[in-house]
Protein backbone atom coordinates (compact mmCIF):
# COMPACT_ATOMS: atom_id res chain seq x y z
CA UNK A 1 0.00 0.00 0.00
CA UNK A 2 2.99 2.62 0.41
CA UNK A 3 0.54 5.31 1.91
CA UNK A 4 0.63 4.43 5.91
CA UNK A 5 3.70 6.21 6.82
CA UNK A 6 6.16 4.86 9.51
CA UNK A 7 5.55 4.85 12.88
CA UNK A 8 1.59 5.06 12.45
CA UNK A 9 1.16 2.02 13.63
CA UNK A 10 3.11 2.91 17.15
CA UNK A 11 -0.09 4.90 17.91
CA UNK A 12 0.28 4.97 21.57
CA UNK A 13 -2.78 2.17 22.78
CA UNK A 14 -4.46 4.97 24.97
CA UNK A 15 -5.84 6.83 21.50
CA UNK A 16 -8.09 4.26 21.52
CA UNK A 17 -11.73 5.47 22.39
CA UNK A 18 -12.67 2.18 24.88
CA UNK A 19 -9.65 3.76 27.18
CA UNK A 20 -9.76 6.41 29.50
CA UNK A 21 -7.09 8.88 29.31
CA UNK A 22 -3.52 8.01 30.62
CA UNK A 23 -4.23 4.04 30.79
CA UNK A 24 -2.71 1.33 28.89
CA UNK A 25 -3.94 -1.60 28.30
CA UNK A 26 -2.96 -4.93 30.11
CA UNK A 27 -3.68 -8.74 29.18
CA UNK A 28 -2.89 -9.64 32.45
CA UNK A 29 -4.30 -9.34 36.22
CA UNK A 30 -2.71 -7.29 38.37
CA UNK A 31 -3.17 -7.86 42.10
CA UNK A 32 -3.40 -4.46 44.39
CA UNK A 33 -3.71 -5.14 48.33
CA UNK A 34 -3.08 -2.46 50.89
CA UNK A 35 -2.89 -5.28 53.60
CA UNK A 36 -2.54 -9.13 53.79
CA UNK A 37 -5.31 -11.49 51.79
CA UNK A 38 -8.18 -12.04 54.76
CA UNK A 39 -9.61 -15.40 54.89
CA UNK A 40 -13.34 -15.71 55.32
CA UNK A 41 -14.76 -18.54 55.41
CA UNK A 42 -18.45 -19.28 53.48
CA UNK A 43 -20.16 -20.24 56.54
CA UNK A 44 -19.31 -17.25 58.00
CA UNK A 45 -19.74 -15.00 55.54
CA UNK A 46 -22.53 -12.52 55.32
CA UNK A 47 -23.02 -9.11 53.44
CA UNK A 48 -24.67 -6.18 55.42
CA UNK A 49 -26.28 -2.83 54.48
CA UNK A 50 -26.57 -0.36 57.46
CA UNK A 51 -29.03 2.30 56.90
CA UNK A 52 -28.37 5.82 58.33
CA UNK A 53 -31.05 4.98 61.20
CA UNK A 54 -29.18 1.93 62.26
CA UNK A 55 -31.64 -0.89 60.47
CA UNK A 56 -29.52 -3.49 59.07
CA UNK A 57 -30.46 -5.87 56.10
CA UNK A 58 -28.22 -8.97 55.79
CA UNK A 59 -27.51 -11.92 53.75
CA UNK A 60 -25.18 -15.08 54.46
CA UNK A 61 -23.76 -16.73 51.51
CA UNK A 62 -26.47 -19.16 50.35
CA UNK A 63 -29.39 -16.56 50.76
CA UNK A 64 -27.10 -14.25 48.29
CA UNK A 65 -26.55 -16.71 45.99
CA UNK A 66 -30.03 -17.52 45.84
CA UNK A 67 -30.89 -14.12 44.90
CA UNK A 68 -31.14 -13.11 40.72
CA UNK A 69 -27.74 -13.49 39.63
CA UNK A 70 -26.19 -10.94 36.55
CA UNK A 71 -23.47 -11.70 34.55
CA UNK A 72 -21.59 -8.41 33.43
CA UNK A 73 -19.24 -7.76 30.90
CA UNK A 74 -17.21 -4.75 31.61
CA UNK A 75 -14.14 -2.28 31.35
CA UNK A 76 -12.23 -1.85 34.40
CA UNK A 77 -9.66 1.15 35.00
CA UNK A 78 -7.03 1.12 37.69
CA UNK A 79 -5.38 4.41 39.10
CA UNK A 80 -2.08 2.69 38.43
CA UNK A 81 -2.90 3.27 34.83
CA UNK A 82 -3.94 -0.36 33.74
CA UNK A 83 -6.84 -0.93 31.91
CA UNK A 84 -8.15 -4.29 31.30
CA UNK A 85 -11.65 -4.51 28.48
CA UNK A 86 -14.40 -6.72 28.33
CA UNK A 87 -13.81 -8.88 31.73
CA UNK A 88 -16.67 -11.15 32.78
CA UNK A 89 -18.52 -11.23 35.86
CA UNK A 90 -20.86 -13.03 37.52
CA UNK A 91 -22.92 -11.84 40.75
CA UNK A 92 -26.04 -9.95 42.62
CA UNK A 93 -27.14 -6.04 41.22
CA UNK A 94 -26.66 -3.35 43.87
CA UNK A 95 -30.00 -2.95 42.68
CA UNK A 96 -31.37 -6.26 44.22
CA UNK A 97 -29.77 -5.92 47.24
CA UNK A 98 -30.95 -2.12 48.22
CA UNK A 99 -34.37 -3.03 46.78
CA UNK A 100 -36.21 -3.33 50.07
CA UNK A 101 -33.91 -0.94 52.04
CA UNK A 102 -35.31 2.53 53.14
CA UNK A 103 -32.84 5.11 53.05
CA UNK A 104 -32.99 8.86 52.67
CA UNK A 105 -28.91 8.61 52.65
CA UNK A 106 -27.16 10.47 49.45
CA UNK A 107 -23.70 8.20 50.49
CA UNK A 108 -21.90 4.84 50.96
CA UNK A 109 -19.17 3.76 52.60
CA UNK A 110 -17.86 0.67 51.91
CA UNK A 111 -16.27 -1.87 54.32
CA UNK A 112 -14.27 -5.10 53.41
CA UNK A 113 -13.00 -7.81 55.74
CA UNK A 114 -9.61 -6.46 57.25
CA UNK A 115 -10.65 -3.19 57.42
CA UNK A 116 -10.67 -1.43 53.95
CA UNK A 117 -13.28 0.78 52.95
CA UNK A 118 -14.17 3.03 50.10
CA UNK A 119 -16.64 5.90 49.73
CA UNK A 120 -19.11 6.85 46.97
CA UNK A 121 -22.47 8.27 46.39
CA UNK A 122 -25.85 5.86 47.09
CA UNK A 123 -26.86 6.94 42.88
CA UNK A 124 -23.76 5.50 41.89
CA UNK A 125 -24.47 1.98 43.08
CA UNK A 126 -27.65 1.69 41.65
CA UNK A 127 -29.19 1.46 38.20
CA UNK A 128 -27.34 -1.40 36.77
CA UNK A 129 -24.06 0.37 37.28
CA UNK A 130 -22.67 -1.95 40.69
CA UNK A 131 -22.84 -5.79 41.77
CA UNK A 132 -21.68 -7.56 44.38
CA UNK A 133 -19.39 -10.56 42.43
CA UNK A 134 -18.38 -14.10 43.52
CA UNK A 135 -17.06 -15.46 39.97
CA UNK A 136 -14.41 -14.19 37.40
CA UNK A 137 -14.60 -14.91 33.59
CA UNK A 138 -16.26 -18.85 35.08
CA UNK A 139 -15.10 -19.52 37.88
CA UNK A 140 -14.83 -19.02 41.47
CA UNK A 141 -13.00 -15.57 42.48
CA UNK A 142 -9.97 -16.07 43.25
CA UNK A 143 -9.26 -14.76 47.17
CA UNK A 144 -6.42 -12.44 45.75
CA UNK A 145 -8.97 -10.82 43.46
CA UNK A 146 -11.42 -10.48 47.13
CA UNK A 147 -13.37 -13.72 46.96
CA UNK A 148 -15.49 -14.56 48.41
CA UNK A 149 -16.95 -11.83 47.24
CA UNK A 150 -16.00 -8.30 45.84
CA UNK A 151 -17.62 -4.87 45.05
CA UNK A 152 -17.93 -4.49 41.02
CA UNK A 153 -18.52 -0.81 39.94
CA UNK A 154 -16.35 -0.52 37.01
CA UNK A 155 -17.42 3.17 35.73
CA UNK A 156 -15.15 4.36 38.74
CA UNK A 157 -11.32 3.71 38.88
CA UNK A 158 -10.67 0.18 40.27
CA UNK A 159 -10.04 1.16 44.35
CA UNK A 160 -13.65 1.60 44.78
CA UNK A 161 -14.30 -1.90 43.47
CA UNK A 162 -13.98 -2.85 47.54
CA UNK A 163 -12.25 -6.88 47.57
CA UNK A 164 -13.73 -8.90 50.33
CA UNK A 165 -16.57 -7.13 50.97
CA UNK A 166 -18.45 -7.23 54.11
CA UNK A 167 -21.39 -5.04 53.60
CA UNK A 168 -22.44 -0.86 53.06
CA UNK A 169 -22.73 1.56 55.00
CA UNK A 170 -25.72 3.77 54.25
CA UNK A 171 -24.99 7.81 55.45
CA UNK A 172 -26.70 11.35 54.87
CA UNK A 173 -22.91 12.90 54.97
CA UNK A 174 -19.70 11.80 52.89
CA UNK A 175 -16.84 10.21 54.64
CA UNK A 176 -13.76 9.43 53.09
CA UNK A 177 -12.31 5.85 52.42
CA UNK A 178 -9.10 4.13 53.22
CA UNK A 179 -7.15 5.71 49.70
CA UNK A 180 -9.93 8.70 49.42
CA UNK A 181 -7.55 10.07 53.23
CA UNK A 182 -4.59 8.91 51.97
CA UNK A 183 -5.29 11.45 48.98
CA UNK A 184 -7.24 9.69 46.21
CA UNK A 185 -9.79 11.70 44.63
CA UNK A 186 -13.24 11.59 46.37
CA UNK A 187 -15.09 10.20 43.51
CA UNK A 188 -12.98 8.42 40.72
CA UNK A 189 -14.02 9.00 37.34
CA UNK A 190 -11.38 7.64 35.05
CA UNK A 191 -12.82 9.38 31.92
CA UNK A 192 -12.11 12.67 33.76
CA UNK A 193 -9.40 11.47 34.85
CA UNK A 194 -10.03 11.93 38.38
CA UNK A 195 -6.94 10.31 40.59
CA UNK A 196 -5.86 12.59 43.26
CA UNK A 197 -7.84 15.10 45.27
CA UNK A 198 -7.92 18.53 42.54
CA UNK A 199 -7.92 16.22 39.90
N1 LIG B 1 -10.39 -4.70 50.47
C1 LIG B 1 -9.63 -4.14 49.51
N2 LIG B 1 -10.21 -3.84 48.34
C2 LIG B 1 -9.50 -3.26 47.36
C3 LIG B 1 -8.13 -2.95 47.54
C4 LIG B 1 -7.55 -3.28 48.79
O1 LIG B 1 -6.36 -3.03 49.04
N3 LIG B 1 -8.33 -3.88 49.75
N4 LIG B 1 -7.42 -2.34 46.53
C5 LIG B 1 -8.19 -1.60 45.55
C6 LIG B 1 -7.40 -1.21 44.40
S1 LIG B 1 -6.37 0.11 44.56
C7 LIG B 1 -7.56 -1.81 43.18
S2 LIG B 1 -6.81 -1.24 41.78
C8 LIG B 1 -8.36 -3.04 43.06
C9 LIG B 1 -7.44 -4.16 42.61
O2 LIG B 1 -8.17 -5.32 42.42
P1 LIG B 1 -7.37 -6.60 41.94
O3 LIG B 1 -6.31 -6.89 42.96
O4 LIG B 1 -8.38 -7.67 41.79
O5 LIG B 1 -6.75 -6.22 40.62
O6 LIG B 1 -8.97 -3.45 44.27
C10 LIG B 1 -9.41 -2.39 45.09
N5 LIG B 1 -10.10 -2.98 46.19
MO1 LIG C 1 -5.78 0.66 42.32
Amino acid sequence: MGIVSPGFQGRPRSSQPSLPPGQYLTEDFPVLSAGPTPRVSLDNWEFVVTTEAGAEHRWSWSEMLALPNETPTVDIHCVTRWSKLQTNWKGVSLDTLLAEVETAADYALVHSYGGYTTNLPLEDLLDGQAWLVHQYEGGELPAEHGGPARLLVPHLYFWKSAKWVRGIQLMLTDEPGFWETAGYHDYGDPWREQRYQGD
